[in-house]
């Protein structure tokens, strides 16, 4: 018995040695840092990341959750403690795709408070939402900070990919909430992006970042629409409560840039894709009303009037 307690003692301490050899190795796995590939640990999954100035944000679409089909119009998401994304034509392969051919890697499309993970309203910023740990869903403010940062109201031209930024905004395309199918844009024919801030509009709407190859523009809609997510890393300073501290000056090309639109605006119809007949009509949806006045600070675009 006594010589079986000695063997185990022994055994113990040349564990313990052991233990001690590996932890001292210099060839323990290095930490992650801004502008390296990021991890998601939920579920294996790779982003790159980019730094742009005081910011790190991850350069690819977030394709996080379950696949649900975009089968009828409105919200299907749902506040069940499961994420869900819809992917385009309702084909995982479009969400993961990974760039060859005809399968892009759009990432999945989420409804605003799927992404932000809040069904009451606003949520505390910054928050999670359904960013990875250590990442957020990007305020009004910090959307701002990076849109001064790339040129104000010509950053889609650093934003798109191969604009140099390292952004590499992909022309996803959208889920539309008033048909429950899948669409190339809001405003044209040709393919756009389209991004949520954190910040809602008001209980029905939140305002949308639509980024294209020779455009930029933001509008007020519903948040059953479907869009891309990108998240902005927590350690950055922007990115820690100080947006206040860093509000881009506006620069003579921008002072012709009322941004945005009031939450009276909710009630015009999503716009149709404009055909040769058709794109009067479609440019009479993004006309302002007269009563709007500038409630955001995104560096964009007038929206055309008639
Ligand atoms: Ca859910």
């Amino acid at each position: 018995m006594n010589r079986m307690i000695v063997v185990l003692v022994s055994l113990s301490l040349v564990g313990a040695a052991v233990t001690v050899a590996v932890a001292a190795t210099p060839d323990a796995p290095p930490q992650w840092q801004p502008g390296e590939s990021l991890v998601d640990d939920r579920d294996g999954q790779q982003y790159r990341t980019v730094v742009i100035g005081s910011q790190v944000w991850m350069a690819e679409n977030l394709n996080i959750g379950s696949l649900i089909r975009s089968t009828a119009q409105g919200s299907l998401m749902k506040d069940n403690g499961v994420i869900e994304k819809y992917c385009w034509d309702d084909d995982e392969a479009n969400c993961a795709g990974d760039g060859d051919g005809a399968v892009m890697r759009r990432g999945g499309f989420y409804e605003w408070q799927e992404a932000v993970q809040s069904w009451a309203g606003q949520p505390r910023l910054p928050v999670r939402g359904i960013c990875p740990a250590g990442w957020h869903l990007p305020s009004n403010d910090e959307w701002n900070v990076l849109f001064s940062r790339l040129g104000g109201a010509t950053a889609y031209r650093q934003l798109v990919v191969g604009g140099g930024s390292g952004f590499d905004a992909l022309m996803t395309g959208y889920r539309c909430t008033m048909t429950g199918g899948f669409r190339p844009s809001a405003m044209s024919a040709d393919f756009r992006t389209y991004f949520w801030s954190a910040n809602q509009t008001d209980a029905a709407n939140a305002p949308i970042l639509e980024i294209g190859m020779s455009s930029q523009q933001t509008f007020s809609f519903l948040k059953s629409v479907g869009l891309s997510v990108r998240c902005l890393w927590d350690g950055a300073g922007v990115a820690t409560g100080t947006p206040s501290a860093t509000t881009p000056v506006r620069t003579a090309t921008d002072t012709a840039v009322p941004p945005t639109i009031q939450p009276t605006d909710t009630a015009t119809p999503e716009p149709v894709i404009p055909t040769a007949t058709n794109t009067a009509t479609a440019a009479a949806t993004e006309t302002p009303r007269a009563t709007d006045v500038p409630v955001y600070k995104f560096f964009l675009p007038a929206l055309r009037r008639k």
